[in-house]
């Protein structure tokens, strides 16, 4: 067999490393623009009239009533938490990024784990369902991949059952149920304008609630002078986005439509030059009646595709193709998470087989539709090639 791949030495398709990940940068002369405002003013942080900008955008663009800006989506999971007097336990998908349990962690919550459908890997209603019991104090939705956890049917189920409904929605920023923008579903929605999701602020998310009282309580937690009425709250943190930071978000918002735009195209290219290849499968983003694309994940069927996801990861990865196995082993066997559950939980069938079997692949501002045709190719010859690379590589770890 020729030494096709970088993995048996041969040169890597891509000369710099092709993340996943949105990865948006304006252009230097916007960014300076933007910056000198600041220094103009000498005003570097605490609710500044960037921020204040920023917010009154996302409540017109959300149709939101209240958005607080913080400096990343895990302390505005943990400040809603808190700002909800939750109790005991919350029960939250085991298959999302640790961020959203350690939130529950810092609140002084015991997360519960709930298994995920294996087609829309969004939460199983029906696990979620047989989970609830009266030390149950919230649901943490997870809307996830650019798709969403079903909103409508958590909302009724809370409403069943009298308990506290809230969102991470870190991957959802611009997307729609059935029309409805997310940010205005349960009591608050969380986002995340982290470097590599579509709306940046390097780091930042922020809390979105129809709540008043609420919204309120969020932003005296978060701490920021002149942001609102002064109520007495029992913690209270520094959870302030800089100007430095809305001033990126700012410009990353004028770009939404444009980069949003783009990733559905990365989107398509992927589903036209995948769809034919055994073993393989695109995740399509679900529940959503308009997606941001954020991310691109496929599952791999190792019998059919006849290499395993982890042998096609070194093969890609060595191409300078950065895929991601975004989040395994699944927040119920990772620590600290692990040895606390209980061994008939500790078992989550579809949770376990997607962590075994999805990767996320590039997409986003900086990978271009000529990129995504050569990532395409490589996957194409790492099948066309399983059975010798499963010869060569399939019994290493
Ligand atoms: N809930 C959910 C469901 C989430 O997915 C997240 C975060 C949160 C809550 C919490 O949100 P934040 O508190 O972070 O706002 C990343 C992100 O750090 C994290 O925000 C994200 N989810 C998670 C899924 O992915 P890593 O460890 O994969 O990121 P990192 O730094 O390795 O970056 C990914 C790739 O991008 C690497 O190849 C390096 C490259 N990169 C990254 C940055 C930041 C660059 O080339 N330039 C850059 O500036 O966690």
């Amino acid at each position: 067999m020729p030494d096709y791949f970088a993995l048996q030495g041969s040169v890597p398709e891509f000369n710099t490393p092709l993340p996943v990940g949105q990865l948006y940068f304006p252009s230097r002369e916007r960014y300076k623009r933007a910056l000198r405002k600041i220094f103009d003013r000498q005003y570097y942080t605490n609710q500044g009239p960037i921020v204040r900008e920023l917010e009154n955008r996302l409540e017109k663009l959300l149709g939101v009533k209240n958005v607080i800006c913080v400096n990343n989506a895990t302390i505005g999971l943990t400040i809603t938490a808190e700002a909800l007097e939750l109790f005991g336990k919350v029960i939250l998908p085991a298959f999302t990024f640790i961020a959203s349990a350690q939130s529950l962690m810092w609140a002084g919550l015991q997360p519960v784990f709930c298994d995920i459908d294996r087609v829309t890997l969004q939460m199983d209603m029906k696990h979620l369902h047989s989970l609830i019991d009266q030390n149950v104090s919230a649901i943490m939705g997870v809307n996830l991949w650019g798709g969403a956890c079903s909103p409508h049917v958590l909302e009724k189920m809370a409403k069943d059952y009298k308990v506290h409904l809230y969102f991470d929605s870190a991957h959802a920023f611009g997307c729609a149920v059935n029309g409805k923008m997310i940010g205005n579903f349960g009591e608050a929605e969380v986002f995340s304008f982290h470097a590599t999701k579509i709306l940046c602020a390097t780091e930042g998310g922020c809390v979105c609630s129809n709540d008043d009282d609420l919204a309120m309580r969020i932003r005296n937690i978060r701490s920021s002078y002149g942001s609102g009425a002064l109520i007495k709250v029992i913690k209270t943190a520094n959870g302030r986005m800089s100007e430095a930071q809305a001033a990126i978000a700012l410009m990353s918002l004028d770009d939404f439509p444009e980069n949003q735009k783009h990733n559905a195209e990365l989107y398509m290219t992927y589903k036209e030059l995948l769809s034919s290849i055994a073993g393989l499968d695109l995740v399509e983003p679900s529940g959503v009646s308009f997606s941001n694309y954020q991310y691109v994940v496929c599952i791999i069927d190792e019998g059919q595709f006849g290499i395993s996801r982890d042998l096609l990861l070194r093969v890609l990865r060595a191409e300078n193709i950065l895929v991601r196995r975004y989040f395994y082993p699944g927040l119920h066997r990772t620590t600290p998470f692990a040895d606390n559950i209980p061994d008939k939980l500790k078992r989550l069938t579809n949770t376990d087989k997607v962590c075994e079997s999805c990767m996320q692949l590039p997409v986003g501002a900086l990978v271009s539709v000529e990129d995504v045709g050569r990532i395409c190719k490589i996957i194409s010859a790492a099948h066309n090639n399983a059975p010798d690379l499963f010869v060569q590589f399939g019994e290493e770890h």
